[in-house]
């Protein structure tokens, strides 16, 4: 590996200098991997790019612990940016994404009234940088009257729990969720979710 600055020359580091930061990303069948840096400055610094095994087989789909109701369901926010609309939140797939400018709210409609038990949020499974994100849950059984089930709390997604935070809705009878996001982490003001999953009890 050689490290390439603009103004210095090439600097080749000792043993044990070097750091693997593994990129990961859905590569289902290919020959030949390119790598482009944008960044200011150095270059890229490259050593080797092995292709492991969760590069070509990334973790895409959600723990089977039950019957996901808002799979599939209608959901409306807000806001939201270009190419990352609000349906994106129930369509199973756990890298498509809604991100919305702060404040923000999303409201998934189970289509009729059910007895909700949990409610999972997911960032994007494979989002690398802890994010915590002040948001709130309020249902409701008709579209209006909603009552807050989850107060206005700072959430934290981080790898460590799989980018997911759970919250009980202690069986609930409702029919519309609505995620309240209040302000985002201190970088970017936006919120940001890949799939939001609500289990309900018979
Ligand atoms: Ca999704």
């Amino acid at each position: 590996m050689c490290l390439l600055h603009p103004n210095r020359k090439p600097h080749w580091p000792a043993p044990g200098e070097l750091r693997a930061s593994p990129i990961r990303g859905r590569l289902r069948s290919a020959r030949y991997a390119r790598l482009r840096s944008a960044a200011p400055g150095w270059g890229a610094q490259v050593a080797k790019n092995p292709i492991t095994e969760e590069t070509l087989h990334p973790q895409t789909h959600f723990p089977d612990d039950g019957e996901n109701a808002a799979l599939g369901t209608t959901v409306s926010s807000s806001v939201y940016a270009a190419d990352e609309e609000p349906q994106a939140l129930t369509d199973g797939d756990p890298d498509t994404v809604w991100r919305g400018r702060t404040p923000a709210e999303v409201t998934i409609d189970l289509g009729k009234l059910l007895k909700l038990t949990r409610i999972d949020l997911h960032l994007p499974i494979n989002y690398r940088t802890a994010r915590t994100q002040t948001l709130s849950i309020s249902v409701s059984k008709d579209g209006g009257n909603a009552i807050t089930v989850i107060e206005p709390a700072p959430v934290i997604f981080q790898r460590s729990n799989e980018n997911m935070s759970t919250f009980d809705l202690k069986g609930t009878e409702a029919r519309y969720v609505t995620i309240s996001f209040e302000e985002s982490d201190n970088v970017k003001n936006y919120a940001i979710l890949a799939e939001i999953r609500i289990f309900v009890s018979q």
